[in-house]
């Protein structure tokens, strides 16, 4: 056997990351269901490096050096099953099996735990920037054993992205379902990102009344600034683009109605679990799915609100740049929420999990990647225990001199009656983050006086419950 490692599933993700690993000297042994796959890839990409073309899983896994890595790269849920079920009788202690899908790490962590009294580590793997990245350098977020880590560890940091400063943007998270956990709070990050952008965009067009054009301009300057991102580099491009059939602006011939595939609602669903606040993360996702709900918003088109107006032009770009503040404070705000997503899965599942690490990886590869993501890097550094992003002095600063114009912007919207869900969710948590009381205490009394719930006093330690029913004294619960 010569192969360093193996990747079975070779649609567009598995036959790139496959390439990857060949092109950076390692023999790659190659494997697919439908066995053509397996041919084509040889025969096409035979002269990047080498590759060795398995028909069967007994001559895959026998191509394979000890201990013996195995990537999958095949559809999440049943298919991932499938093949594990496949190749695990034919392993033996040691040897990895890397799942490279986007699997929820719920699964992650019942196949993990399935696998772990044969002695084989299973590997759940975030690997995110989409097919360009698979082959030129994704971002990874390895989880499983430390054992496998330092095996396996190597060989993905050399196919990984590099961040400026040289770093590979692929560090161990944590054990079983820690790696898929990241990956998907980085969709939910990404989703957020997405939503900001767009709201942006929207403002700019129907409140400064730009035209695509002239914010793809707009948004090409931000890219200079903090908002340096990839995201915000291909939303200049897509909106410069015209398109060829009708010469209109691309942006105006495509269908509104945003689809998606689940990592953001799973990020929203687990963080309900968990009890952390992703406002912005969740109006993300539900704004999707508002504007995939055709009839009803056909429905509600004749409602009043205010009449489409734009700003005098003098007025137009002294707005932008409050949009541009208004999209840094949001975006802080989201990166926040996720990050305090994955503290708080830390905690839940015992994973201990580096958060300045995952920023840091963040850098490179992935979708959000973002000059941004160094500076929360460094705020980690700095302070491990950090409660969140704001109590860092950078973010503080930079959130506490955008936040007048973050609210402008939020009311301007409310006041031309643009929806802008992440930039007011995002401003709501912010005021509420810091506000020295919050109307949670008549909550609490609603809850004590329907539900005899209990609660507790600003004065004294302990329970209480007033006799809401009676003579409304307090007792001691
Ligand atoms: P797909 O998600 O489209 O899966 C296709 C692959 O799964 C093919 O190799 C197919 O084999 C194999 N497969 C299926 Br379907 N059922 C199987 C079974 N029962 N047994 C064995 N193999 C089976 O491929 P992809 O888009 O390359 O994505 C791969 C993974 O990477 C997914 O989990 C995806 O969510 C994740 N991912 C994708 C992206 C992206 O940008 N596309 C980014 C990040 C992560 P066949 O050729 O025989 O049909």
């Amino acid at each position: 056997p010569t192969a360093q490692i193996g990747v079975t599933g070779l649609a567009v993700m598995g036959r790139n990351l496959a390439r990857n690993f060949a092109r950076h000297g390692h023999t790659v042994a190659i494997h697919n269901r439908t066995a053509a796959k397996t041919t084509a890839l040889a025969e096409e990409f035979g002269h990047e490096g080498t590759f060795i073309p398995a028909t069967t899983a007994a001559e895959f896994v026998a191509a394979l050096e000890r201990p013996r890595r195995l990537v999958i790269m095949v559809k999440a849920g049943g298919p991932t099953d499938a093949v594990i079920d496949e190749f695990a009788p034919l392993l033996e202690p040691g040897d990895m099996i890397i799942d490279g899908g986007n699997a929820h790490f719920a699964d992650t962590r019942r196949r993990e735990a399935a696998l772990r009294p044969s002695g084989v580590h299973f590997v759940g793997a975030g690997i995110s920037g989409g097919e360009e990245g698979a082959l030129h350098g994704p971002s990874i977020m390895p989880g499983g054993s430390p054992e496998s880590y330092e095996s396996l560890g190597p060989l993905l940091e050399d196919i990984a992205a590099k961040a400026d400063d040289g770093t590979p943007c692929c560090a161990h998270i944590g054990p079983d379902g820690a790696g898929h956990f990241v990956k998907m709070v980085h969709n939910g990050i990404e989703y957020a990102d997405m939503q900001l952008i767009a709201e942006a965009y929207d403002l700019l067009r129907n409140v400064a009344g730009y035209e695509p054009a002239q914010i793809a301009e707009t948004f090409h300057g931000w890219n200079k600034g903090r908002l340096d991102s990839y995201l915000i580099e291909i939303t200049a491009e897509i909106l410069a683009h015209k398109d060829a059939a009708t010469g209109k602006p691309f942006v105006d011939v495509v269908a509104d109605a945003a689809e998606q595939k689940g990592t953001g609602r799973w990020t929203v669903q687990t963080a309900l679990d968990l009890g952390v606040p992703v406002s912005g993360i969740a109006e993300a996702v539900f704004a999707r799915a508002v504007s995939g709900h055709g009839e009803l918003r056909r429905s509600a088109a004749g409602l009043p609100g205010p009449h489409p107006s734009v700003l005098d032009p003098r007025d137009a770009a002294r707005f932008a740049d409050q949009v541009e503040q208004a999209l840094y404070a949001s975006k802080v705000i989201s990166y926040t929420q996720g990050f305090h997503q994955i503290q708080a899965a830390g905690a839940e599942y015992g994973w201990d999990i580096d958060l300045g690490a995952v920023a840091a990886l963040w850098r490179g590869g992935c979708i959000i990647r973002a000059a941004f993501l160094d500076d929360i890097r460094a705020a980690y550094a700095a302070d491990p225990a950090l409660p969140g992003l704001l109590a860092d002095q950078r973010f503080a600063t930079g959130v506490g001199e955008a936040q007048h114009a973050w609210r402008t912007v939020v009311a301007s919207a409310a006041r031309h009656g643009i929806a802008a869900p992440g930039f007011s969710a995002s401003l709501a948590y912010y005021d509420a983050l810091r506000a020295e009381r919050l109307p949670a205490a008549l909550t609490q009394g609603q809850r004590d006086y329907f539900g005899a719930h209990t609660y507790r006093r600003t004065d004294r330690e302990g329970s209480f419950h007033t006799l809401w029913g009676g003579d409304r004294s307090e007792v001691e619960a």
